[in-house]
């Protein structure tokens, strides 16, 4: 079976959208030595893996502690042992060479089941990752921040360049292993995604603090392939928070998404 349909089954089993980004501050914890960071990490892990089918890893919370945060990084495919998919958020894409060798230490050295790229330096720079053909590759389509209209929504002759990165995902997912990054707070061009992407899953950030819209994400996105809705902040980043607060955010969003479907 091929990435895509991993995941959507993962996402059925567990009747969720939410991927939950794991995304820790270690300022904002009690105890802020990266040890309490590993073992409070591998907790939130326990008291949620029942209800998330997917986990999305910032690698920037992980990598600006060194050697010890990618320890982190190596621990956590281990404390998720299967039972969620992860998503290494490494925004990764370079020449086709550099590449193959990210993807080698994403894939093969970290185990990791997924990764986000950026199309910027074209097809040759997402190839090798696609390459892996059990593994997801998610490519930056439309992302939530501001800067979005910069590039992603200025037109090239008669169509915005967003709308060419989404073309190359679909004549990329040979495999069955491509998705797009479609921020969710673009609730006015997601009818328009949904015309251009072929069936393909979308990694959708923005729910919470960047005031994306839930609905409108699972509802296209669910017509479309597969959303999934991923929330860091809005779930995780409050000042000493306690697992079963984290516990009972996750359910709350997951009731949410549940009704919406
Ligand atoms: P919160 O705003 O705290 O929920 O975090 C959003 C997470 O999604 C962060 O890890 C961001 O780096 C990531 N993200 C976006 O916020 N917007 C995007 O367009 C793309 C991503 C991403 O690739 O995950």
């Amino acid at each position: 079976m091929n990435f895509n349909q991993i995941l959507k089954i993962k996402c059925n089993e567990k009747n969720n959208r939410l991927c939950l980004g794991l995304d820790i501050d270690k300022n904002s914890l009690e105890n802020k030595s990266l040890d309490y960071m590993s073992s409070y990490i591998k907790d939130i892990i326990i008291s949620t893996v029942d209800l998330c089918p997917v986990y999305k890893i910032n690698f920037s919370f992980y990598e600006r502690h060194g050697s010890k945060g990618y320890e982190i990084l190596e621990k956590i495919p281990e404390y998720v042992n299967g039972e969620s998919i992860l998503i290494a958020d490494a925004k990764r894409g370079d020449i086709g060479n550099s590449s193959k060798f990210y993807a080698e230490s994403i894939f093969d050295y970290l185990g990791y089941d997924s990764v986000t790229v950026s199309p910027f330096m074209g097809i040759d720079s997402i190839k090798p990752f696609v390459n892996y053909k059990n593994k997801g590759v998610f490519v930056l389509a439309l992302t939530s921040n501001p800067g979005s209209n910069d590039f992603q929504k200025k037109y090239i002759n008669d169509k915005e360049l967003y709308k060419y990165v989404i073309e190359m995902c679909n004549e990329l997912n040979r495999y069955n292993n491509v998705g797009l990054v479609i921020g969710a707070t673009n609730d006015e061009e997601l009818d328009e995604v949904s015309f251009v992407s072929s069936s393909l899953p979308w990694l959708m950030p923005g729910i919470g603090f960047q005031g994306g819209n839930l609905e409108k994400s699972i509802l296209v996105g669910e017509k479309n392939y597969l959303p999934l809705v991923n929330v860091s902040r809005g779930i995780l980043n409050f000042k000493n928070r306690k697992i079963s607060d984290i516990r009972e955010a996750t359910l709350n969003y997951t009731n949410q998404i549940r009704e919406i479907l």
